[in-house]
């Protein structure tokens, strides 16, 4: 590096950079135009981030070196919206458009324009842009309040920090989703780590925005597209089309297709146009299409119900199908022991992906559509998850297919296996003696909403099981570098990695632990729940069945199933060796007490003289009150000690009350 600049050349400089990263961020993603390398491009960026490490005083909301990530949040504030996100009302065929049409002519007395626009499969998102600033980001939550991820949004890099025009006040709706490519290789890396995989974009779009650490998010190349202007002073427009033409003009990506359609039968014509093969052409993925009225002085007439506008319909597509042929009908034992049917398919291709195998969900299933090994079938994918076989065509049958039986004995462990009455499930009765059950349990264990323990996925379990090194979960935490330096697969680092990720997943809090042990119905929730009321494993273990019961939500099954895994040997054999370990296995003091900051949120900024910020963290909680990493509209107070950083002009800009160690012992006096 240079000598240290002046402080008023590298406002200068700070100035010039964000003006031409912005130029090069519009061309390369507006435009489809770069005129610099990528690495140019990151040199620039490296430039701006030094000096700005240098100058912290020169941060500010819009830089664009608040695109790579790095706050990282305690948790998600709510939002709420200014304006409800509603719902859309589906159409499947061409009747339910007609009949749209006709309530539409019907309440405005006239026939009217439609802009029929690609209905992005993705998650929506309300931004708020102050005098062209991005300010405020929030997810749809339950339409009313969501979840603040300005941070996150921040990250995506078509999704810009400043307006072109700085208008007073805009809040657009849009939606965030993952380019189909991002998908692919993303569950690749995630495939090659073992880690779960996700079901589809939508999905990993979901799950990477709603990420604490929003590194994480900056990795995950999101894209965004803008496609409703919910509230807007300072312009105005008069239709949906004006709207996306003013949202493209302030710089905000809009998908380039749209067609106005002067009346319902052209919206036809168009929803035709939208052929399987012109989806699967597209870089992302579209679930339907938008069919909204154009003159937006006709909303107010139209209003809506209490879920969705009569102005706007989506057309859903048709869930793709295919026939194949069933090669094979195979068992998958799951975690409580459950035989799955799987229907072992010729490979074929279905919305996009060749698909091998579809689920037959269990024996009354295969036994209602008869579907037998060798028989030709249509299988479907609806947009979601696993597919599914929905018919069997009969007449193709030459006489040599044969029928599926459920075996009597386990095709893991080849212990019985029970139907039990009242299910439709089979199941092996062997329990933690099946290694399938073995194997699925500590699957789940690790699992990303359990114990979320970073590569430990399927296939090193296989291997850490079959090897002999683990024979539970709790094994796990006996594991030492070098056994894993003698399995094939693993390296210096990757041994040294995932020891270290067993060792940080010591400290998840109680209620993982709880759900990864795999207690038969304690889900998340429950889960939370238990951990909450009774804050320790061994309280809950000596609760009696009342007590458990007594809580909201929880029934007499949890609760018997509570006292049944307690009451086995072998799994307080497990729950001796985690503790033995260090595993935590009682909630920390969270429990939030009462006090004159009850219900107020607190930010931390700057050093504060002779306290540190886990001491200052203390003081604000044990009066009531909760700390968060970053300052929002939800923020009542920001706490600002010596040399602040961005968080201080944050809450400048928001109005938040700005207060010093002073203020702070004032309030909680
Ligand atoms: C949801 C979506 C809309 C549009 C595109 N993609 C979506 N997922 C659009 O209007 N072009 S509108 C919408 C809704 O209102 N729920």
């Amino acid at each position: 590096m240079t000598e240290k600049m002046g402080m008023a050349a590298a406002r200068e400089r700070v100035k010039e950079l964000r003006r031409v990263i912005e130029e090069h961020n519009y061309r390369y993603y507006g435009l489809d135009q770069p005129i610099i390398s990528d690495f140019e491009y990151d040199k620039l960026l490296k430039e701006l981030i030094d000096l700005e490490k240098a100058y912290p005083e020169l941060i500010t909301p819009d830089s664009p070196s608040q695109r790579v990530g790095g706050v990282v949040l305690k948790e998600f504030q709510p939002v709420q919206h200014e304006q409800a996100l509603l719902s859309l009302d589906n159409a499947f065929n061409d009747e339910d458009l007609l009949d749209f049409d006709r309530r539409v002519r019907q309440a405005t007395g006239s026939s009217v324009a439609y802009v029929v626009e690609p209905k992005i499969d993705g998650l929506s998102v309300a931004l708020t842009y102050n005098n062209g600033i991005f300010t405020l980001g929030a997810t749809r939550g339950d339409g009313r309040v969501g979840e603040e991820v300005t941070a996150n949004l921040k990250t995506i890099a078509s999704l810009p920090l400043r307006l072109k025009q700085s208008i007073s006040k805009l809040i657009v709706r849009g939606e965030v989703f993952m380019p189909k490519a991002a998908f692919a290789s993303l569950n690749k890396t995630r495939e090659e780590a073992g880690e779960q995989l996700f079901a589809n974009p939508r999905n990993a779009a979901a799950g990477s925005l709603r990420q604490l650490d929003t590194k994480v998010t900056a990795s995950r190349q999101l894209g965004f597209f803008a496609y409703q202007v919910i509230s807007i002073e300072g312009a105005t427009i008069n239709s949906q089309v004006e709207a996306l033409e003013l949202m493209a003009e302030l710089g905000l990506p809009v998908a380039p297709y749209r067609v106005l359609a002067p009346d319902i039968k052209a919206v036809l014509d168009e929803v035709k146009a939208w052929t399987p093969e012109r989806r699967a052409e597209l870089p992302y993925e579209i679930d339907g299409l938008v069919i909204k009225v154009n003159d937006l002085s006709l909303y107010s007439t139209l209003g809506m119900t209490t879920r969705a506008p009569r102005w706007a319909m989506a057309f859903k597509f048709p869930a793709e199908q295919a026939t194949t042929r069933v090669e094979d009908i195979i068992l998958r034992v799951g975690r409580t022991g459950v035989l799955t049917p799987t229907a072992i398919l010729s490979p074929v291709r279905l919305a996009g992906t060749t698909v091998g195998r579809a689920t037959l969900h269990n024996e009354d299933y295969i036994r209602e559509k008869d579907v037998r090994i060798g028989d030709t079938v249509v299988v479907q994918k609806a947009g979601d998850i696993i597919p599914e076989v929905v018919e069997v065509l009969k007449e193709k049958r030459k006489g040599l297919e044969k029928p599926f039986k459920m075996p009597g004995r386990c095709p893991v462990c080849g212990a019985a296996v029970v139907r039990v009455s009242g299910e439709a499930a089979h199941r092996c009765t062997n329990g933690l003696a099946c290694p399938a059950q073995v194997l699925e349990g500590i699957i789940h264990f690790a699992s990303r909403g359990a114990m979320d323990i970073q590569g430990l996925g399927p296939s090193i379990i296989t291997q850490l099981l079959e090897s002999g090194l683990i024979h539970d979960a709790a094994d796990l935490y006996y594991l030492k570098q070098e056994d894993l330096l003698k399995l094939e697969r693993f390296g210096k680092q990757s041994s040294k990695n995932l020891i270290e990720a067993i060792e940080q997943s010591k400290q998840q809090p109680l209620e993982r632990l709880l759900f990864g042990l795999g207690i038969r119905y304690v889900g998340q929730r429950a889960a939370r729940i238990l951990a909450k009321h009774f804050g320790s494993l061994d309280k809950l273990a000596s609760a009696t069945k009342e007590e458990i019961m007594s809580l909201s939500d929880i029934g007499s099954s949890i609760a018997n199933s509570v006292q049944q895994f307690f009451d086995e040997p072998q799994n307080l054999k497990v729950i001796e060796k985690l503790k033995q370990a260090g595993v935590r296995l009682e909630t920390k003091g969270t429990i939030t007490t009462e006090g004159p900051l009850t219900g107020k949120t607190l930010v931390i900024t700057g050093t504060l003289p002779g306290l540190s910020r886990k001491e200052a963290e203390a003081l604000i909680t044990q009066a009531g009150g909760k700390v968060t990493s970053s300052v929002s509209r939800n923020t009542d107070y920001l706490l600002a000690g010596e040399k602040p950083g961005s968080k201080y002009t944050k809450a400048e800009e928001l109005g938040i009350p700005i207060i010093d160690l002073e203020g702070l012992k004032q309030l909680i006096d």
